[in-house]
């Protein structure tokens, strides 16, 4: 397999929001990263672009209009006269989701991003696209969910979905990835497949039977898994196979994948204990496919090890090998004591993942029971038609803003 051309996505701005002090979501992480990255000196190996804020009409093609302009309008400043209107939302200081300073200019940053990386890879400007900001996988069409108020992923994969025929959606956060799931679960154009941890834990959703339903049926794919959950168990049991599997019956155009890290092992809410190297052999496993890809962040929050593991797999992407040693950077001191990128497996952890053939057993016949329909057309088709209206919609209002090396060295903030 040849280089692919990266194309990375980073606003400066995305960062400083601020979801609160007891909050665990910390958009902080995401500068952290970029820092890595840059002392790494991975940036000049990509095409880096500033993308453009998202619309409230491009966010429409998912979210109702009512609840798109409620997050256009609400602020901490305004929050009592919309009481009643926030709970109906799921949003406020009683829920996941708080209101926060700039929430909305935050959501239109993140999802202009993926709807940007989409746009490249359709245009064939990009065989990889990454965004770190993204991936937030909860968020419903009319509900704020899980620290999520607007899905960019539903809104990539419906872009993606204007050119291939078929899109994959991959979860690697520990958690289900429910709303794009709840988003295609009745259509066989997406197929979604979430590995997550089951069984107390939120979302709730995600167990190995919900399949998909009407057309959709067979498309979803859940691995619902236990604490303490290994590298080696996870790809060799699940992850591969399942993979395999899934690229053999569906084919899909494009892919896009959730990288969220807090199925990393000392996660702050997740419970797993992958290292950063089995997280990224996962993210190498889907690249070694060759397809438009799309990669993008989530949950995660021992911050200091998102950083560690975005930052990695955006030279694995690349295919550059990277010291263990961190680079001196801006944020030095959150590698202390040991100052390494890659994180080791906590021995104490026990894996509770027994039953995981039983599991990959049942993925695997759910898969090939789609290969008997005689209704599915897995083969190479031309992809739908665009109309004109799709050409004068996204594709020229989002223009992302490629960045000159320079300024990136002067404005690494
Ligand atoms: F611990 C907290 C402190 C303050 C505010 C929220 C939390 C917290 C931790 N875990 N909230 C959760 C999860 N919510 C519940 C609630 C109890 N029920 C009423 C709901 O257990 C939400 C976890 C969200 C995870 C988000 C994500 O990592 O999947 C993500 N992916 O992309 C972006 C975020
Ligand atoms: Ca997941």
């Amino acid at each position: 397999m040849g280089k692919q051309r990266v194309s990375y996505f980073y606003h400066p701005t995305c960062p400083l929001f601020y979801y609160g002090p007891s909050h665990p979501m910390k958009p902080h992480r995401l500068k952290l990263a970029h820092h890595l990255i840059l002392a790494y000196h991975l940036y000049p190996k990509m095409d880096c672009y500033r993308c453009h804020p998202a619309s409230a009409s491009e966010m429409a093609a998912f979210h109702s209009e009512e609840y798109v302009n409620f997050l256009a309008k609400i602020s901490p400043d305004n929050l009592r006269q919309y009481s009643g209107v926030l709970q109906k939302f799921n949003a406020g200081d009683t829920t996941d989701c708080p209101v926060f300073d700039g929430l909305y200019e935050f959501t239109q940053l993140y999802t202009g991003a993926s709807i940007d990386g989409a746009i490249q890879l359709n245009q064939q400007q990009a065989d990889i696209c990454i965004n770190w900001s993204g991936g937030l996988h909860h968020a419903k069409k009319s509900e704020a969910s899980g620290f999520c108020y607007i899905n960019d992923i539903v809104l990539a994969i419906l872009e993606l979905l204007k050119v291939h025929a078929r899109v994959l959606y991959i979860d690697i956060d520990v958690h289900h990835g429910d709303g794009v799931e709840e988003a295609f679960y009745t259509t066989d154009r997406v197929m979604t497949f979430s590995l997550h941890k089951y069984g107390d834990f939120f979302p709730g959703t995600g167990h190995l039977q919900d399949m998909g339903a009407r057309e959709g049926v067979g498309y979803s794919v859940n691995a619902p898994l236990q604490t303490g959950i290994t590298d080696e168990t996870y790809l060799e049991e699940l992850f591969i196979p399942v993979m395999d599997k899934i690229i053999e019956v569906f084919n899909p155009g494009a892919i896009v994948l959730q990288c969220g890290a807090d199925s990393l092992t000392g996660d702050r809410l997740g419970c797993f204990n992958l290292t950063t190297k089995g997280h990224a052999q996962a993210v190498r496993h889907v690249q070694s496919y060759n397809r438009p890809t799309l990669v993008l962040g989530g949950g995660g929050y021992t911050i200091r090890n998102v950083a560690r593991c975005w930052a990695y797999e955006t030279a694995v992407l690349l295919g550059e090998d990277i010291d263990n040693q961190i680079p001196f950077n801006d944020y030095y001191e959150y590698y202390a004591p040991d100052y390494e990128l890659h994180l080791k497996p906590d021995p104490n952890m026990e894996n509770a993942n027994d039953s995981l053939g039983n599991i990959r057993t049942e993925l695997l016949q759910q898969l090939c029971d789609l290969q008997g329909a005689p209704s599915v057309q897995m083969q190479e088709v031309p992809p739908p038609f665009r109309t004109v209206d799709d050409e004068e919609g996204s594709e020229t209002t989002a223009v992302s803003k490629k960045q000159s090396s320079a300024e990136l060295y002067d404005n690494v903030d």
